[in-house]
């Protein structure tokens, strides 16, 4: 027992310390950042109800169990001082007290049952999800999210905006590195937005820190959560199950506007839609479609197929020089539109307009030591589709 008591002090003194530290400092921290600001030992508190009572709760068994630490290791290194052989202290020697016995069943239960009751009215905030002003249909992509707001008619997706070149560090690392897409997810302030979380490929997770949100995406299933948030801003998060080889390259962004804002927002979303609907019909132009086919293949397929279109040995295959790519038009849009059972590459039929699609493919025909000599419309693609 002598020779440990040096090691069970210093820990002691480590765990009261940070039990110390955690309990002054609970509310320094700036709280945009992913798990607090720097420096921030205690868990973040975040914006919403949910954020508020989790971190309530966990700041009560913080002091519960610093109590209770106190008492148990100061009780223990005074019977160790006091009651020392060297003073000629004989142990006691008693069994089967049923004072005893019955004390350190009791307390124990009741502290149980103290702990308990706010963990549970917590848990019971977390789920009350009825009643929403706003519904919004999150899903998981390998390796991006997808919002609808359900009602509106407005879907898009949400892909991670930082280059390749960064992240291989062929660049310097911006700002946002990592923490930026395309489009974020848009809701209103002051408003109850429930999210219906499910994954289109494996099992995903929708994290966002700031709302005490944190949920499974799971393919055939959905699991809901909610937030009312006051403050407009930008909150960020970022996909927390190990989903494959692109998992930490699709954050979550969500922007809260002011309810006016939102408003505008959405019939600016709608009116661009509407409009890009019109542009199906249209007859593009090759340089049209390879200055959005080129945009649109560094975001959804550059990941794997790689900048080059030399693909990565064995695993993703060569764009390039690939037989399908330059083969007839129908064999390239069937891969976009069905995806390849089994393997990484998945269908883009939901994912991608018909215009994309078109002007991606040309844009592959085209590139690098491919030249067809063809042009893809949008037309073809939804002539593809609707023929199948
Ligand atoms: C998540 C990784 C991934 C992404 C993103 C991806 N692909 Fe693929 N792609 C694959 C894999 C893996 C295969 C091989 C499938 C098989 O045959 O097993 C493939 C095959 C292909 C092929 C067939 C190539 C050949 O010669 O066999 C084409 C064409 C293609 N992808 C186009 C695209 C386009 C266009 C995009 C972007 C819109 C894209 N891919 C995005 C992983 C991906
Ligand atoms: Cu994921």
């Amino acid at each position: 027992m002598l020779k440990r008591a040096p090691a069970l002090f210093s820990s002691l003194i480590a765990t009261t310390t940070l039990m110390f530290y955690n309990g002054v400092f609970a509310k320094a921290g700036d709280d945009s950042e992913v798990g607090g600001g720097l420096g921030q030992l205690n868990m973040p508190q975040g914006v919403t109800d949910v954020s508020e009572a989790a971190f309530e709760v966990h700041m009560l068994m913080m002091w519960i169990c610093t109590v209770i630490g106190v008492i148990v290791f100061g009780f223990m290194f005074y019977v160790m001082y006091a009651h020392r052989k060297s003073r000629g202290v004989e142990a006691a020697n008693f069994h089967e007290h049923l004072g005893v016995e019955i004390a350190w069943t009791v307390v124990p239960a009741l502290i149980l049952i103290g702990m308990a009751i706010p963990a549970t009215s917590a848990l019971l905030k977390v789920y009350d999800t009825d009643n929403p002003d706003i519904d919004i249909k999150v899903t998981g992509y390998q390796w991006k999210w997808q919002y609808e707001h359900l009602g509106a008619g407005i879907k898009y997706m949400s892909e991670m905006r930082t280059s390749q070149d960064e992240i291989w560090g062929r660049e310097p690392k911006g700002e946002h590195y990592l923490r930026e897409v395309t489009q974020p997810l848009v809701i209103p302030a002051n408003k109850k937005v429930r999210f219906l979380i499910t994954g289109n490929d494996v099992i995903h997770s929708w994290w966002v820190p700031d709302f005490g949100v944190k949920r499974d995406a799971v393919p055939g299933l959905f699991t809901a959560a909610w937030a009312r948030v006051e403050k407009p801003g930008l909150y960020v998060g970022e996909c927390t199950e190990l989903c494959g080889k692109g998992h930490a390259f699709m954050p979550v962004v969500v922007e809260v506007k002011e309810e006016a804002d939102y408003n505008i927002w959405l019939t600016e979303k709608k009116e661009e839609a509407a409009v890009y609907a019109s542009t199906i019909g249209k007859q593009w132009s090759h340089a049209e479609l390879m200055e959005k086919g080129e945009k649109v293949y560094q975001i959804s397929c550059a990941g794997c197929h790689q900048p080059s279109g030399d693909g990565i040995a064995g695993v993703f295959p060569a764009v390039n020089g690939s037989a399908i790519v330059n083969g007839p038009a129908d064999g390239h849009i069937g891969i976009l539109i069905n995806g390849v059972a089994g393997s990484a590459m998945q269908s883009f039929a939901d994912q991608l307009s018909e215009v994309d699609i078109a002007a991606v493919i040309h844009y592959k025909r085209h590139s690098w030591g491919n030249n067809v000599g063809d042009l893809i419309q949008p037309a073809d693609v939804l002539n593809f589709k609707n023929a199948q």
